[in-house]
């Protein structure tokens, strides 16, 4: 399986419970290694462009609007099969439907506040990781 780069972003409702601790820390126990990472207050122009591509979608002023609600903790995960992994880790979108032991059934509270961001895909992947820290 293949060495993988993903974008992770520690949501402002984790960041105020002060769990960025215990989110590294299970990416860390599941054999992802931090490799970029920076604390970061999104301005409205960068959350836009971040999530552009739900920009049609009803929830889209909702979900600008909460992440430019404190900071953020974003970071580039590395390790095989990165990706899916880190997905597998988060949980569902919705913490209500979350696997126990993910992240957002332990510490999301809707939807919206949902703990964590995570790259879907090999190429919005590089895209988000791009957008954050360059190539
Ligand atoms: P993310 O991009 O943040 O990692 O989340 P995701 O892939 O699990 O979900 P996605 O479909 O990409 O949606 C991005 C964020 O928009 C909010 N959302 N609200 N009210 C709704 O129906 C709804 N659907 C999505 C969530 O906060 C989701 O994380
Ligand atoms: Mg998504």
């Amino acid at each position: 399986m293949a060495v993988e780069r993903t974008l992770s972003i520690i949501k402002p409702d984790a960041v105020a419970k002060n769990v960025i601790g215990e989110i590294i820390t299970r990416f860390e126990k599941a054999g992802l290694k931090v490799v970029e990472a920076r604390m970061q207050q999104l301005t409205r122009e960068e959350a836009e462009g971040f999530y552009a591509v739900h920009k049609e979608r009803p929830f889209f002023n909702d979900l600008v609007g909460f992440m430019i609600s404190g900071p953020v903790f974003i970071q580039v995960l590395e390790g095989e099969n990165a990706i899916q992994k880190n997905r597998d880790l988060m949980g569902a979108t919705d913490p209500k439907k979350a696997e126990p032991g993910t992240i957002r059934a332990d510490f999301a509270d809707s939807i919206d506040a949902n703990a964590v961001h995570g790259s879907d895909a090999p190429e919005t992947a590089a895209v988000e990781i791009a957008y954050f820290f360059g190539k």
